[in-house]
């Protein structure tokens, strides 16, 4: 019975079938009770409605082998919002609508990334939204689903709070006078490595750098890349400041690259430190 049985463990991460444009996997953790399981989750790129589907080739039965499969759909639908389609014909249906996507908010920045499979340059814009833009709220929930899918250590956060902006994927929480945390950053795995990430980050840095009711910028419990993309843009950002000159460099850290890099970028006393120990490598070698 017990060999059996193993036959219906599977491993969500080869079920799960994410589809955005391009197909790929994701960690997520080990199912019981099916055999051949294909957990289905397709997005719109634009307005991202979903398609959402479990398929099995045999599934546990109780009356027969005496135990219960997993729970899947519930779980997963406690993390969708609800209002997905679950037939194919209905979701390709929605396609026609996207026509008319439009994205939410304001521009705040625009640039171009050379694609080389296209061989041409592809324009990508920044946007600003909040929840007074109607349709964001729905929106916002079918988009935070992907933080689920991708970032190990995520969470929801409370839409009901004014406080928060949004930038794409991305949630603000600022305070007065105080440090304005990066909640999570999300660039989906297709895009990754393009620039993207940078160009998003240094974007909203810009946004806040005026703000006098931020003193720094920082985030929390940081992941690895998101550290060293971190330290790529407050590189760049830092290194023109006068502070930063290969003379200064020499002389070690000072507290004038502090308040420099404080007042007139917003980066913390920790950052700035990372920065230097960077500069002053590159400036030795
Ligand atoms: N290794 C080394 N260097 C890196 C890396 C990695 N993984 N990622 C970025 N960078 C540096 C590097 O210098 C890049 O320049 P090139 O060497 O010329 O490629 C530069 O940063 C720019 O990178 P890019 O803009 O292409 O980065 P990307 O668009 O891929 O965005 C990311 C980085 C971490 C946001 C993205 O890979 C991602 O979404 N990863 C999965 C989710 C994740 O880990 N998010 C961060 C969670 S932590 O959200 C968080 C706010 C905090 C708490």
């Amino acid at each position: 019975v017990e060999k059996k049985l193993a036959e219906y463990k599977c491993n969500t991460n080869e079920a799960i079938k994410l589809k955005l444009g391009k197909m790929f996997n994701n960690p997520f953790e080990i199912a019981f009770g099916y055999k051949g399981l294909k957990i289905l989750l397709c997005y719109i790129a634009g307005n991202l409605s979903t398609l959402f589907r479990v398929e099995y080739a045999s599934k546990v039965n109780e009356n027969f082998d005496c135990v219960e499969a997993d729970d899947l759909e519930s779980k997963i639908r406690e993390i969708i919002p609800p209002g997905f389609c679950t037939n194919t014909d209905d979701f390709v249906s929605l396609l026609e609508k996207e026509v008319n996507f439009k994205p939410f908010g304001t521009l705040l920045h625009t640039y171009s990334v050379h694609n080389e499979e296209a061989g041409e340059d592809i324009t990508y814009q920044i946007y600003k939204a909040d929840m007074a833009c109607p349709g964001f709220r729905e929106y916002h929930e079918r988009l935070q689903t992907f933080l689920m899918w991708f970032i190990e250590t995520a969470s929801f956060i409370d839409l009901d709070d004014e406080r928060w902006n949004y930038f794409l994927y991305n949630d603000i929480f600022p305070r007065k006078e105080k440090p304005l945390f990066f909640s999570q950053m999300l660039i989906l795995p297709p895009f990754q490595g393009e620039g993207h990430g940078a160009q998003l980050f240094e974007t909203v840095h810009r946004y806040y750098m005026s703000s006098p009711t931020v003193l720094d910028i920082t985030a929390e419990d940081p992941s690895e890349n998101y550290v060293k993309l971190r330290d790529f843009v407050l590189v760049k950002l830092c290194q023109d400041l006068p502070c930063f000159s290969p003379e200064n460099l020499k002389q070690g850290f000072n507290q004038e690259m502090m308040t420099e890099a404080q007042q007139k970028l917003k980066i913390n006393k920790q950052h700035t430190r990372r920065v230097y120990e960077i500069l002053r490598l590159r400036a030795t070698e």
